[in-house]
Parts: structure tokens; sequence; C-alpha cells
């Protein structure tokens, strides 16, 4: 019969895409939530779970999946991702030789493949640390905040300009709650596809301040059915920003390549690998 791995160590790249198959046969099944797909939710658990990194002190970050405790999981930032959590536990129930922090980081790999995206290679390796490792509250960015939050926030994680604008990108999936964040709508009309289409509209929108009682937010004068946070109106304000907001919005293909990229990149932030990088797996989409 089929082996069964007693631990992360012993799995196989074929153990993980049955991991992976599992994530994108729920994702297939479970269509009534939001716009269809649980996919957005999973994409920003595993963003969440890995933004808390630091690179001064190399703490935070994916290993560990924290966010299972409180304070962490109670933070502000995190409102909402307790859905994305427990979506993922039946997986973890049939596979539970494999960490939670591998578990939410290969599920978010899955929901942006799974959601027309590029492909996303992943690697095992991580750890799950006990309460005592959970990260300070703030640690993520405030969507209320300008374009100097948004880089004091992200080269503390290690990141660029151009690496910032395409991380931001994945606003082209789902969309925000009220009873979550505060702000209210979707990025764009196909929140459940991967695409460029966020900073297409971004650059050809107009977009207006929302006339409404709550957080800033702003309004696509076309349709007024769409919206942008503050912080995504900064990448259109700073020039430094802007210059990757215009190539990305005319180039789908430069934008999978680099979002693809840098998606690894934080997903893997300060994960003590043994593996190489040319060892991550390339997981084969559902049909
Ligand atoms: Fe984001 N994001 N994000 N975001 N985000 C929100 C929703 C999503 C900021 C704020 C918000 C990234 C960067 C930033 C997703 C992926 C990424 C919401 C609404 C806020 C607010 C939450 C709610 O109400 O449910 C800010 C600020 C920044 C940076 O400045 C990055 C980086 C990623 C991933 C690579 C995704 C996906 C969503 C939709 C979640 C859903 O539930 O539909």
């Amino acid at each position: 019969g089929e082996k069964t791995p007693k631990g992360p160590f012993e799995a196989t790249q074929a153990d993980y895409q049955k991991v992976y198959d599992e994530i994108a046969a729920r994702l297939a099944n479970e269509t009534d939530y939001d716009d269809g797909s649980y996919g957005p939710v999973l994409v920003r658990l595993a963003w969440h779970a890995s933004g808390t990194y630091d690179k001064e002190t190399n703490t935070g970050g994916s290993n560990g999946s924290t966010m299972r405790f409180a304070p962490e999981s109670d933070h502000g930032a995190n409102a909402g991702l307790k859905l994305a959590r427990d979506f993922l536990e039946p997986v973890k129930a049939k596979f539970p030789w494999i960490t939670y922090s591998d578990l939410w980081t290969l599920a978010g790999s899955a929901a942006i493949q799974e959601l027309g995206g590029p492909q996303v290679p992943w690697r095992p390796g991580r750890e799950d640390k006990d309460v005592a490792a959970c990260t300070p509250d703030g640690r993520l960015p405030d969507a209320a905040k300008d374009h100097r939050h948004i880089r004091d926030v992200f080269i503390r994680m290690g990141f660029d300009d151009r690496e910032m604008v395409a991380l931001i990108g994945a606003h082209a999936l789902g969309r925000a709650h009220k009873d979550r964040s505060g702000f209210d709508g979707p990025w764009d009309f196909s929140p459940t596809v991967f695409s460029n289409e966020f900073f297409r509209l971004l650059v050809e929108e107009k977009w207006n301040q929302r006339k409404w009682e709550g957080p800033t937010q702003f309004t696509d004068k076309g349709t007024s059915t769409l919206m942008m946070l503050p912080t995504d109106m900064a990448l259109i304000k700073d020039k430094g920003f802007k210059q990757h907001v215009e190539r990305y919005a005319k180039d789908n293909d430069a934008f999978f390549k680099e979002f693809s990229d840098v998606y690894v990149k934080l997903l893997e932030l300060g994960v003590p690998f043994q593996s190489k990088p040319e060892d991550r797996f390339v997981f084969k989409p559902s049909e």
C-alpha cells in the first residue's frame, strides 16, 4: 500500500501534491462564500503569516504559524483570517504530518495557481512554534497610511519598491469587508481571478473619495462599485512606485513573473531551510 509520512521530513513532493489537490478540491467545492471562492482569503492568510518578518531581529515570518494563538490572532490586521484557518482544518486533519506553517503557505501558493495566476514554486521546511513566538502588533501595513508607511513596513521585511508594488497587485483578488477592516468592496470586477486588473484600473479609472461614514477610501467614477485603499492610491502618487504600476498595467506577463518571484520570497522570509531554492516544487494545478 501507500506510505504515509510520519513527519514533514519523510514527506515527498508527491505527498505535498496530495495536500495541494485537497486544497484545490475544497476551493472547487466550497463556493458558498464571498464572491464564490476562499482563494483570496487564503492568499491573505499566507501573506499575514509571512509579513510579520523583521530582517533586523530575524523574528516573525511564516515559520511558526503563531497566528494560531492570541494575541496575534486578535491583531486588528488579522480580523477575518480565522475563516481561512478554519477552511484548512479538514486538510490538516487529513494530512496531520504537515506543519501549519507549511500548510498555510502551501495554501497561498495553491490559491494563486487555482485562481488563474502564475506558478508559485514552494518548498517545505517550516516548523510550528508556540505562543511565545507571537509577534508584536503593528508589523503589518495600515491601509489608512501613505507611501512612507508602505516603505517602512516592506523595507523591514527586505523588499524594494518594485517588489512592494508587485506584491500589492494581489489586490486584484478578493474584497474588503466592513466587519473586518472597516473598508468595503472589491478592487476589480473579477475578484476570484488573478490578473493585472488592479494596476490597469488604478491607472485608467478616475478615483474619487467615497462619500460615506466609513474610513477614507476611493471609488471609481465609472461604476461606483469598486474601491481603492489610501495605500493603494499611494502607489500612483509616489513616482518610485508609479513606474511599476504603469509597467504592470501594460504587461500582464511581467506582472505574473515578478509577482511569483516576490510572493515566493515573502513566503520564505526567515525560514531556516535545509533545502536549496532549486529544490522547490511546482505543483500541478487542478484541471
Ligand atoms: Fe491586502 N488588504 N494589503 N495585500 N489583501 C486587504 C485585503 C486583501 C493592505 C490592506 C488590506 C497586500 C498588501 C496590503 C490581500 C493580499 C495582499 C484588506 C481588506 C485590507 C485593509 C481586509 C478585509 O476587510 O477583509 C495593505 C495596507 C497592504 C500594503 O500596503 C499584500 C502584499 C497581499 C498579498 C501578496 C488579499 C488577497 C485581500 C482580499 C482578502 C479577502 O478576504 O478577500
